[in-house]
């Protein structure tokens, strides 16, 4: 019997990566939703109509197919410092750590953010923070294990803070155990097909570290990057998306219901995602399982949602499953809502080459060689696009 399951597992393995796409030329023809035209019909052609009518329209269409609702009220928020290191990594920083309680209904969550600001800093820092979705131990506060998912050495010495909370503090990446998080505190949102769900709730929680960096002298927080890789860059576009004071938005290798184009069928797909990670998104995103071309958006109407402000995506060459050209396709046709602030994308015409970043704000791109992952070459280059901005 077990032998059987086995092999049961290991066909329902194989048929499951044969049905991924991985060749260019086997992508479907398809058409997008338009951004600029509103659900009556209208085209949009200002600044004005954008802002009051489609961009909203958009947003909802995100909450309640995909996401789900973005919870605005609560009760209370408490921060506390829990730890200070002045002189930390050998006198260059100083360490935070605080805990961001938020209450609600007399029920609480606490996010544990790590904040490390130059010491050598004459005014407030612009500070970027990382939706952690890896281990932990990619975040050491102690400096004793170094990472490049996470190499905050490197950014300190460029002048910039450096923040990071973990995704578990609002909601385990776990189908069975995802609502023992900030779902407690929006209990409502488990009954609805558009509540909030895991990715939601890691959005709301950088939304949280946002108001903290609104209350600490030391930060910049009209200059604040939100970084996520992979499940954690599908929050950090959602979290960007929903809450206009993130300066920056950076998504890296993000794919599947982040950056990348869902109707290119390329790689991940919609079943696959909805079937591994039933716990991301809304209920009602199940229903495009298979049915990319019914979905009323695509990924490039979440990238419109975060200009006129700088989006910088990411990817990696052998990391096919997030599609790195849907990625960037869904850049390019995010660039006529840039254009309504009279901004020129630099984008090329078409993907550039391995390890060709392509840096100038609005819209940064690149493919770096290599895996699925976040690395020190990456960071290196976030940091150069914050540098390149007016
Ligand atoms: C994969 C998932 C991707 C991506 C990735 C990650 O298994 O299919 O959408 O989120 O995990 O987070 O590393």
């Amino acid at each position: 019997m077990k032998q059987f399951l086995t092999a049961l597992f290991l066909l329902v393995c194989i048929v499951n990566s044969v049905a991924q796409n991985y060749d260019e030329a086997k992508v479907p023809a398809y058409v997008l939703p338009e951004i600029l035209t509103t659900s009556a019909g209208q085209e949009v052609k200002i600044r004005k109509a954008w802002e009051d009518v489609r961009r909203p329209e958009i947003l909802k269409l995100f909450e309640d197919n995909i996401y789900g609702q973005m919870p605005k009220d609560y009760d209370s928020i408490r921060y506390t410092l829990k730890n200070e290191d002045k002189a930390a990594m050998n006198g260059k920083a100083r360490l935070k750590e605080v805990a961001v309680q938020v209450f609600r209904n007399k029920k609480s969550i606490q996010i544990n953010l790590l904040l490390f600001v130059p010491n050598n800093a004459k005014k407030p820092t612009p500070v970027f923070v990382l939706i952690n979705n890896r281990g932990k131990d990619n975040t050491d506060p102690t400096r004793k294990i170094k990472s490049g998912f996470w190499p905050a050495e490197m950014v300190i010495d460029s002048g910039y803070a450096i923040a990071a909370f973990h995704v578990s503090d609002l909601a385990p990446d776990n189908k069975e155990t995802y609502m023992n998080g900030v779902l407690q505190l929006y209990p409502e949102h488990l009954k609805a097909d558009n509540g909030m769900r895991a990715i939601g709730a890691w959005a709301w929680g950088a939304s949280r570290v946002m108001d903290y960096f609104e209350n600490d002298k030391d930060i910049d927080a009209k200059n604040v990057i939100v970084v996520g890789h992979s499940r954690g860059g599908k929050a950090s576009l959602w979290a960007a998306a929903q809450d206009q004071r993130f300066a920056v938005c950076v998504t890296n290798c993000s794919g599947n219901t982040g950056a990348a184009l869902a109707r290119r069928q390329f790689g991940e797909r919609i079943t696959r995602i909805n079937t591994t990670f039933p716990h991301w998104f809304n209920n009602n995103y199940k229903k495009f399982n298979d049915k990319e071309n019914e979905l009323p958006v695509d990924q490039h109407m979440l990238i419109a949602l975060i200009a006129p402000r700088p989006l910088y995506a990411t990817n990696a060459s052998k990391d096919l499953w997030a599609d790195p050209t849907g990625t960037f396709l869904a850049l390019k046709k995010a660039e006529e809502v840039y254009a309504l602030y009279g901004m020129k994308s630099k984008l090329p015409a078409n993907p550039p080459g391995i390890n060709v970043p392509v840096l100038k704000p609005p819209l940064a791109y690149h493919n770096r060689e290599g895996e699925h992952d976040l690395t020190a070459y990456d960071w290196g280059n976030f940091i150069k696009l914050m540098r390149s901005r007016p």
